[in-house]
Formats: structure tokens, C-alpha cells, sequence
């Protein structure tokens, strides 16, 4: 399989986690959505990462999209519950994580991709405020000593890298002390071999505008 993405991407550094955690062979294509474009879009429909390529040559997209297909393979090892409500809250607390993600996203494209002077307050003023209110909804839910309960699920792997994100790209929203559990449960998780696997290297962060 062949993972498309570099890891400053949350939602392609969380596949990442789960193949590691999984113990599942791939290697990397690590071209640029943004400086690359061209060429990641050769691969993946809407150009956007994360992709994944089966050995096959079928390319899958949307992170939970492909760990939907990656736990199938898993089985009974899959970092999800199989059903019931246990299996809904990981997979609320999941999209809880991923939805405050692409809020930030949105911050950072409209500051990327626009001038200051074009930048449009409304709409960072609105996406700031639902990043801010995905943090303190992902805070009142927050488990222990996982992000679900007892054990590690998708959900962890999501918060640990949509903290990473927050606090490299948009700091101003991460509030040291009423997101204190969230930052800590984060730093535990990436501890873990998975995370340590998936960590980024020097060259994956986001070109200048
Ligand atoms: N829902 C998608 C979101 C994917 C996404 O937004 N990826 C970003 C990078 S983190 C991207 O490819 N952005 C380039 C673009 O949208 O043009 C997923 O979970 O895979």
C-alpha cells in the first residue's frame, strides 16, 4: 500500500497511526498537495490527502473512508468497537475532533490563500468560533484514561493529531489550562510506538504562501 500525505496533515498522519498500530506494510509518496498539486492530483480525485493505494491500484480517499477499510482488515483488532453505542461515541468523538480540524483548516487556507486584505472577518470570526467550540465540546466528552474510555480507539488518534495541528498552526485557540486533559492525553498518546512511527519529519510543513 502507498500512503499520500505528508504528516502535518492530521487526517493523513492518523492513517499513518492506525497502519503502524495495525502493523500493516506501506511506504509513502510524500508530494506536496499544495506545492505539488499537479502530481497528487494525478492520484487522488479531488487533490486532496490523505489517498491510499492498494496493491491492487484501487485508490481510496477521506481518512475515515480508508480506516473504514483498514479496520475491516484489522478484524478484532481494529480501533473501534464493532457496534453499539460504544462504536457511536468513538465514532462521534471522532468526527467531533476531525469537524474542529476543518475549521482550523479553514482559518489557515483562508490565510494562506488570500491577502490580508482580502481576508474575510466574518468567516474567520465564524470558523474560529466553531474550532474554539469543537475544543471545549471534545473537552466535556474527553474519557479516561482514553479519549472513549479503557481503551485506545480512532478517537485518541484523531485528538493527538488534530493537538499537534492547533498547536503548531493556530496556537491562539488552545487554551493551556481548559484543554489541559485533551494536551495531556495527546502527549501521552504519542508516546505510544504507532505515534512514534508516524512522526513527522523536518520537510513536512506547509509552504509559504
Ligand atoms: N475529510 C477529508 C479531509 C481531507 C483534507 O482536507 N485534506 C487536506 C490536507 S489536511 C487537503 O488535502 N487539502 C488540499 C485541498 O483541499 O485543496 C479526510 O478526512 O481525508
Amino acid at each position: 500500500m502507498i500512503l499520500v500525505g505528508q504528516y502535518d496533515s492530521p487526517v493523513t498522519r492518523r492513517v499513518a497511526i492506525a497502519l503502524h498500530h495495525y502493523g500493516m506494510e506501506f511506504t509513502r509518496d510524500t508530494r506536496s498537495v499544495l506545492s505539488q498539486a499537479g502530481d497528487v492530483a494525478q492520484i487522488s480525485p479531488l487533490t486532496r490527502i490523505p489517498a491510499l493505494v492498494l496493491p491492487g491500484g484501487e485508490v481510496l480517499i477521506d481518512s475515515a473512508a480508508i480506516l473504514d477499510h483498514l479496520d475491516e482488515l484489522a478484524g478484532p483488532r481494529a480501533l473501534i468497537p464493532a457496534s453499539g453505542p460504544e462504536r457511536r461515541r468513538v465514532l462521534q468523538f471522532t468526527a467531533l475532533a476531525q469537524g474542529t480540524f476543518e475549521k482550523a483548516l479553514a482559518v489557515i487556507y483562508e490565510r494562506h490563500f488570500h491577502p490580508p486584505a482580502h481576508h474575510s472577518a466574518p468567516w474567520l470570526a465564524r470558523c474560529m468560533s466553531q474550532t474554539r467550540a469543537g475544543l471545549a465540546h471534545l473537552a466535556a466528552r474527553l474519557s479516561a484514561p482514553y479519549a472513549c474510555g479503557a481503551d485506545l480507539t480512532h478517537a485518541d488518534v484523531m485528538l493527538t493529531t488534530l493537538i499537534w495541528y492547533l498547536t503548531e498552526r493556530l496556537p491562539e485557540v488552545v487554551d493551556t489550562t481548559a484543554h489541559a486533559p485533551l494536551i495531556a492525553l495527546a502527549a501521552r498518546c504519542e508516546t505510544l510506538p504507532a505515534f512514534r512511527a508516524a512522526a513527522l519529519s523536518a520537510f513536512e510543513t506547509m509552504p509559504k504562501a
